[in-house]
């Protein structure tokens, strides 16, 4: 067995809830309470760290005190699930830090799921309460009647997000300035104590294979990988740095990194609703942004957009890129380009898993071009391996599955414990199903992806998901989905291989069905999960003896086939 460690030595990481981590003790005595936490993009609106500490309080309270007792809502207490359904907003980090404060666990869902989607992670995660845009009301409603809720008893589950914006919602739901200032936490009531083996969020994924899976971070695997990002994140300067967010925060990538790690370094972050390009390089003037976090097409839009000469982005020192490969000359390009306007940043990479709560590898900044398109190295505290095919670790260079150990490996499978086993051995690796190569100076090289999963600009496609979704269709009798890279928009695209009943003819007959495939389906899920990649006839799914789709094969026939 060959293991390596990280060229940062280990530390050991304190067995606190998030919140007391965040807002308690070291952390808090460091950070003054007046510094700027939360700004909302669009109106400016600003909170400060002691401010937002105890609105998370009087909300927490608000939950377990006022929502069942005085507003008719369900009874909430200590390890019950709520569901967190909405775009970036400036809500969104009080609905996630109170119900956390009181000791609840969150479900982060895609804001743009279909009630049917949705669905499946409400029940899936046995969640009670949905906080939700006013926008989703209707979504959530849907998706709640569909599960046998009456019109009361939906009231009784939602709680409309906002601060101070009631009026602009529906009459009739329970909105969060209800749940506001009306008492707070005290010391006893929260959420303290040992806490490691707690479930603090559950994200979905599909992990190696089948439908997404409630994967089960612990209040442990926060704090750690909080602590574990510092040592190889640029060094921040309180006071001056500013941090972009419009990643999601329903994704575990900024979840994770733009709610905990920013309070832990205390830089404020600038909130947009979701990624423009006009809106990012106006943020980036107006509130003087130096770093952002992004995934690999925002590169493309940073080169093409005309806004990237429009505003003034010299400020814009650091982005890192993550979730989905981004290709050397592609992080060439985006740097020459900033450059060009007059900013010098470094664009370095990061890689991680839902179920590595989520970084494990990060690109040092100032490294950035010259180990260009590396993932970056091992953060401490953890192990990794590279495995071969036989089970044996690789000779070092050569590329194995890498597995990896430490204090950031999810809990496991939310009630699925076969998949947990399948993916965490009894030792504790977990097995990513991403191949690599470690160079000789311990930098890491995503060369292939040996799991089902598609990533479309970083969302994950789940295929087996697709697939039983295209069963459904009348017209189709079997089908497979994989992912085409699109170097035009730097990301994968899902593409369907379906065998159809009745075979059309080649040509305009084919191409009609294929269309009213690719329409079906869009009008069934949330569009990151739209089949861009095209919808191919073909005779037969290729499949091994146990009846195992060989994806493989279909990958190579891809690269073959051209596809408008
Ligand atoms: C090639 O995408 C994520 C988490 C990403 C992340 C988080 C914090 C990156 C950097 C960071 O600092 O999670 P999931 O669960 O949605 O998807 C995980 C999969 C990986 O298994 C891999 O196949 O996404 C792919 N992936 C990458 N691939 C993630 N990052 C990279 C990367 N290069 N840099």
């Amino acid at each position: 067995m060959t293991i390596y460690r990280s060229h940062i030595a280990d530390f050991p990481t304190p067995d606190e809830s998030l919140f007391t981590f965040l807002f308690e003790g070291k952390v808090d005595r460091e950070i003054p309470g007046a510094t700027p936490a939360f700004i909302d993009a669009p109106t400016g609106r600003t909170i400060t760290r002691s401010e937002l500490k105890a609105a998370c309080l009087s909300l927490g309270w608000g939950l377990t005190n006022i929502f069942a007792k005085k507003l008719g809502g369900v009874e909430l207490t200590r390890g019950d699930t709520v569901m967190i359904f909405s775009p970036n907003s400036f809500a969104w980090p009080f609905a996630l830090l109170g119900s956390i404060a009181a000791g609840l666990r969150t479900t982060l869902a895609n804001s743009s799921y279909t009630p049917a989607e949705l669905g499946y992670q409400w029940k899936d995660s046995g969640a009670k309460v949905v906080f939700t845009h006013p926008a989703f009301v209707p979504t959530v409603v849907t998706m709640l009647e569909a599960h046998g809720f009456s019109k009361t008893e939906t009231r009784k589950r939602i709680i409309v997000m906002g601060l101070g914006d009631k009026e602009a919602i529906a009459k009739g739901f329970i909105h969060m300035d209800d749940l506001l200032g009306k008492g707070s936490l005290s010391a006893a009531e929260r959420f303290d104590g040992p806490l490691s083996n707690e479930t603090v969020f559950l994200c979905y994924s599909s992990g190696t294979t089948g439908k997404p899976k409630g994967v089960e971070s612990t209040h442990k695997n926060i704090v750690s990988v909080c602590l574990m990002v510092q040592p190889l994140f640029p060094p921040m300067q309180m006071g001056m740095d500013v941090m972009l967010g419009f990643l999601p925060f329903y994704h575990i990538y900024g979840a994770v990194l733009l709610l905990p790690f920013m309070l832990l370094v205390g830089s404020p972050v600038v909130i947009m609703p979701q990624f423009e390009p006009e809106a990012f390089c106006q943020n980036i003037e107006k509130y003087k942004v130096s770093m952002s976090l992004i995934v690999p097409p925002v590169c493309l839009a940073i080169i093409h957009h005309p806004a990237t000469n429009k505003y003034n982005l010299k400020t814009l020192r650091f982005i890192m890129s993550g979730a989905a490969p981004l290709g050397a000359s592609l992080i060439s390009a985006v740097h020459n380009k900033l450059k060009s306007v007059g900013a010098n940043t470094v664009i370095p990479q990061g890689y991680g898993l839902t179920e590595m709560s989520p970084v494990s590898h990060l690109l040092p900044h100032d490294q950035f071009l010259s180990k260009v398109g590396s993932a970056g190295l091992l953060i401490p505290n953890l192990e990794a391996r590279l495995v071969g095919i036989d089970g044996v670790d690789v000779k070092p260079g050569e590329p194995g599955e890498l597995w990896l150990r430490g204090p950031t490996v999810m809990k496991g499978y939310l009630n699925n414990p076969t998949a947990t086993k399948e993916s965490i051995t009894a030792d504790g690796w977990y097995k990513t199903g991403d191949v690599c190569t470690r160079d000789a100076d311990g930098f890491y090289h995503i060369v292939d992806r040996i799991k089902e999963l598609i990533k479309y600009k970083g969302f994950q496609v789940p295929p087996a998901e697709m697939e039983a979704l295209l069963l459904q269709h009348p017209k189709i009798v079997d089908a497979a989905v994989i992912g085409v890279y699109s170097e035009e928009e730097a990301t994968e695209l899902p593409r369907a291989y379906v065998v159809p009943k009745v075979k059309p003819a080649p040509g305009a007959e084919s191409a009609t069905l294929s269309k009213e495939i690719q329409e079906w389906v869009r009008e069934r899920v949330a569009k990151h999960k739209f089949l861009r990649g095209g919808v191919v006839i073909i005779d037969q799914v290729p499949k091994s003896a146990a009846g195992k789709i060989l994806r493989r094969q279909l990958r190579d026939l891809a690269k073959t086939e051209y596809i408008l």
